[in-house]
């Protein structure tokens, strides 16, 4: 069945991550792809200077009770970068704008490297919580898990069972699939552990030496839409990764901002061709 998605958040015009990512990955894996557009940046806040932010929080009652109005509805919703305000109106959209059977793909985008990222204020991550409780896939990166559950951030030197407490609390959250990236046993293997909540697998890719901007938004983007298209959690997850990473090689050395995830377009439609 051909399926509609929309994305909620913000479009950052120049910096390739969330919206402008959402939309060419999504339509790439074959599933259209609507965008509610949650604020305007010049570009975003991970490494240039300074930036302008519209908030369009004001437009989303409006364009939610439009929708109602017309009967137009979603299979699935992916959610970003977004602001607390906006917590309660995206909330209200995936309730009143579902098709039966919708799902819910979070990505709680407001850290990493163990920090909140600019903008947010401490509590940020409770109001996070709340969009996280109705999720049918969350997928933080271990500073968001972390500050999710009210913890301090540990990025080095745990082992399976501190992975698998971690999980276990964000599906205490509500979340019914985690799918929790940047998890590493070995200094060589960087990887996402996903659970159902009856048990946690893994999958690794070998580490790879740059560390690219908007890795998370590519990867969120391809999962949502492999998921969409019939991929089980796990092998969304490993189709993300193996995109991130061709992404991340693609990538010139002076390209400072974002990730070529444009040149990995092709293997993504490759690989997804054999779905029906
Ligand atoms: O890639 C996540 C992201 C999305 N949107 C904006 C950002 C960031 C990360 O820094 O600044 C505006």
């Amino acid at each position: 069945m051909y399926k509609r998605l929309l994305t909620i958040q913000d479009v950052s015009c120049v910096g390739q991550c969330s919206a402008t990512v959402a939309l060419p990955v999504i339509s790439a894996c074959g599933v259209e792809c609507a965008v509610l557009p949650s604020a305007v940046l010049s570009n975003h806040t991970g490494g240039f200077k300074s930036w302008t932010f519209c908030d369009l929080t004001g437009e989303l009652a409006k364009i939610e009770a439009e929708w109602t109005k017309q009967g137009i509805g979603f299979d699935a919703f992916y959610t970003g970068y977004v602001c607390p305000a906006q917590i309660d109106p995206i909330l209200s959209i995936m309730e009143q704008c579902a098709n039966p059977g919708a799902v819910r793909v979070v990505d709680p985008v407001m850290a990493d490297n163990g920090k909140l990222y600019p903008g947010f204020a401490d509590d940020f991550p409770q109001q996070m919580a709340r969009l996280c409780k109705g999720a049918d896939y969350l997928l933080p990166n271990l500073t968001e898990a972390a500050f999710l559950l009210g913890r301090t951030p540990v990025l080095e030197g745990y082992d399976k069972a501190f992975i698998a407490d971690m999980v276990k609390g964000l599906h205490a959250l509500g979340a019914k699939n985690v799918i929790l990236t940047g998890v590493s046993f070995e200094p060589d293997l960087l990887g996402t552990a996903v659970s159902d909540g009856t048990t946690v697998q893994y999958d690794f890719n070998p580490r790879l030496l740059r560390v690219s901007h908007g890795t998370g938004d590519v990867f969120a983007s391809v999962f949502a839409g492999a998921v969409l298209r019939g991929l089980s959690a796990l092998d969304a997850a490993a189709l993300a990764a193996d995109v991130v990473c061709a992404a991340i090689q693609a990538t010139d050395d002076s390209h400072w901002y974002g990730v070529a995830f444009e040149r990995a377009l092709p293997m993504l439609v490759e690989r997804l061709k054999v779905v029906a």
